[in-house]
């Protein structure tokens, strides 16, 4: 067993599984990935051993540090062993990153609600008019942060950072529902979607989603 073991849930649906993985992709940070399936009978009894909050995604490093939610384990993973990489340099770039995270990790309950992340989805959704004011946020940071801090790459602090990783569910959902966003930030939702690693994550999740059709078809 390696170091470092992510617990996450199904690729499909857990969107935030999807920030710590990405993370540690991107950093080439070798792991073991646990996947739990969520919503099942036993579900809680798999992430017992694993996540005190009974959540994912859920980390553990050395045997003797658990770390449960996916702001604190991109917190712990820069400090850890990224040497605080994880965030964009400069304290005012990170303090801007830093709010949009924790922004995007306490608010935007209803478009969690409505236009939940589903690799596997692909239907256009009129947004209702309060979805639309929590779509327009979410515009206005991506296009904010990209003008004002993206010069030096396609993310949204120029080099990748763990702002995309809380990003990328976003994304990916503005993508199965078509989102009407704005230059900037069409721009940059599109870079992040063209992300290999974001690119697998979905594939992954999306086999997933069709295995588990073909699983069911086969019990009926
Ligand atoms: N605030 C937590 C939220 C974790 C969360 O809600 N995870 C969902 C999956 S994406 C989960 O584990 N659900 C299982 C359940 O509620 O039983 C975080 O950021 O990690």
């Amino acid at each position: 067993m390696k170091d470092l073991q992510l617990v996450i849930g199904n690729k499909n649906y857990s969107s935030w599984s999807l920030a710590p993985w990405l993370l540690l992709k991107m950093y080439d940070v070798d792991f073991d990935e646990v996947q739990v399936a969520l919503y099942q009978d036993n579900t809680a009894e798999k992430l017992g051993p694993h996540s005190p909050s009974l959540k994912v995604p859920a980390l553990r490093h050395k045997d003797d540090v658990t770390v449960w939610d996916s702001l604190s384990i991109c917190e712990y993973l820069s400090e850890e062993l990224l040497l605080g990489a994880g965030w964009p340099t400069g304290a005012k770039r990170r303090a801007t990153a830093r709010s949009v995270c924790a922004e995007m990790h306490s608010e935007f309950a209803l478009l969690r609600r409505e236009w939940p992340m589903n690799c596997s989805a692909s239907v256009r959704m009129k947004p209702s008019r309060e979805l639309r004011d929590e779509i327009a946020r979410i515009d206005a940071i991506w296009s904010c942060c990209r003008r004002r801090y993206g010069e030096n790459g396609t993310y949204l602090f120029g080099r990748f950072s763990i702002a995309d990783c809380f990003m990328a569910p976003m994304a990916l959902a503005f993508e199965s529902y078509g989102a009407e966003l704005s230059g900037d930030a069409r721009a940059y939702m599109e870079a992040l979607l063209d992300n290999p690693f974001v690119q697998s994550w979905k594939r992954q999740g999306q086999q997933e989603e069709r295995s588990a059709g073909v699983a069911l078809r086969s019990v009926g």
